[in-house]
């Protein structure tokens, strides 16, 4: 496959951005090659700059459930263009988005929508801090929720990847108060508030988790940390970045039914673009300002642009009532060729990470276990036959509404012909 154009590109690319990327796991380090250039992309499908066409599978990391470049979010866009880009004031399309945001996280009673998911974390944690006058938080080894300093403790994602789990330049004041507990492991959080009994604000958690690849909830273990934060005052946030209107209509909350104190929302809620959301129950949110005293701000906040295409993307989403079955039927496909071709897999709807480990992977170190080197080998076996999938062990397929069955089983087949070097998997 010729990727001469992106090669030049990524050349100069590096002599003016770190890495030659504005995201980490963009650079493809841990896959041993270097990244494509992407110049258009339609569908279940993207184009890079030397015309090779991939099925893709990364999505934007989540944000294209409808596929890319979907007609009714171009189209929403396009016309609110016309209208100007942003007026750093009020405008109609902030309450049509919350009230579609409300609509479907009930839980969400005042909601603040912000430009992306670290900022809306970031928030909704000060904002927990606010509400409960305590420092302290918990979240989960393995778990990735941006990259505000106090969340950069044992993260997941590109802090994975690049085996930078601790990041430097965060001093130790920021992370101190951040508390590390083990996922799928309530007693770990139990401990935790042992310790702590009055000083834990707020419990974060992707309530499936897909940074340090997929990791669903184990029975119980949500309800486990509802019952927890309940006993000891504390809030529970559920980080829906991903999750938010891509395991249901209504996230993980509507899917597992359980209800948080407050959740932050990203990518699918932005319609691909910066916009993301946090919010939660009454008296928490009315601790922000201008309400309150938890200040937190943002000039291209709840753009009309950004408004635009969130409330175009969620309104095609309300309009497809067979959406996550199929999303569920087609991703279904892709585990069972994985699982018949000896590989191990974790799966929520449609959200899939193939591992190679031969452990069952239910938490950070179970993850750690996995060979890097083979899903390196795996992630160019795929994109060698026309299939992009995300450049890291330690992250998710997305499956979209426009894959086709006949590029879903175009993929199938080839996942089911992949023949790994070490001898392991379920
Ligand atoms: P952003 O600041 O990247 O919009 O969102 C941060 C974030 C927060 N919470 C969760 C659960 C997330 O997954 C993310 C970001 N996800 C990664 C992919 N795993 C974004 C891709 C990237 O970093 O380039």
């Amino acid at each position: 496959m010729n990727t001469q154009r992106s090669s030049e590109l990524f050349a100069k690319a590096k002599e003016l951005m770190p890495g030659g990327v504005n995201s980490p796991v963009r650079a493809f380090g841990s896959v041993g090659r270097e990244p494509l250039y992407i110049a258009g992309s339609h569908g279940d499908r993207i184009t890079d700059t030397d015309g090779n066409e991939y099925i893709d599978y990364v999505c934007s990391w989540g944000p294209d459930i409808l596929g890319h470049a979907h007609p009714a979010v171009i189209g929403a866009v396009k016309r609110a263009c016309e209208n100007g880009l942003t007026f750093g004031a009020c405008h109609e399309g902030e309450i049509v988005l919350a009230e579609k945001i409300q609509a479907h996280f009930p839980s969400m009673e005042l909601i603040r929508l912000v430009s992306s998911g670290t900022e809306a974390v970031m928030s909704a944690v000060r904002a927990a801090r606010g509400f409960t006058g305590r420092d302290r938080i918990v979240k989960f080894e393995g778990c990735y929720h941006g990259h505000s300093d106090g969340l950069l403790v044992k993260g997941g994602s590109g802090q994975l990847t690049g085996s930078v789990p601790d990041s430097a330049g965060v001093p130790a004041g920021s992370t101190e108060n951040t508390l590390l507990a083990r996922y799928n492991d309530a007693d770990s959080v139990e401990t935790l508030f042992g310790r702590f009994p009055e000083d834990i604000a707020a419990v974060i958690v992707e309530p499936c988790a897909a940074n340090m690849g997929v990791v669903p909830p184990e029975a119980g273990f949500l309800q486990a940390l509802r019952d927890i934060t309940e006993r000891y005052g504390a809030l529970l946030i559920f980080d829906e970045v991903i999750t938010g209107f891509r395991l249901s209509a209504g996230g993980a909350q509507e899917l597992y039914g359980i209800k948080p104190d407050m959740t932050a929302l990203g990518k699918i809620v932005g319609g691909g673009m910066p916009l993301a959301a946090y919010g939660g129950r009454r008296e928490i949110m009315e601790q922000v300002a201008p309400l309150g005293a938890v200040y937190q701000a943002g000039t291209l906040s709840g753009n009309p642009i950004a408004t635009a295409a969130g409330i175009a993307q969620i309104t095609e989403i309300e309009r497809t009532p067979d959406l996550y079955c199929e999303l569920d039927r087609k991703a279904a496909v892709l585990e069972a060729a994985a699982v018949k071709a000896g590989l191990n897999v974790n799966r929520c709807g449609s959200l899939m990470t193939v591992f190679f480990t031969d452990k069952r992977v239910t938490d950070y170190g179970s993850a750690l276990t996995a060979d890097r080197a083979e899903y390196a080998r795996f992630f160019g076996h795929l994109l060698d036959n026309g299939i992009y999938a995300a450049p890291s062990q330690f992250e998710a397929m997305f499956v979209s509404y426009a894959h086709s069955d006949e590029d879903i089983i175009k993929t199938a087949e080839i996942i089911a012909h992949y023949r790994k070097e070490n001898r392991y998997g379920s």
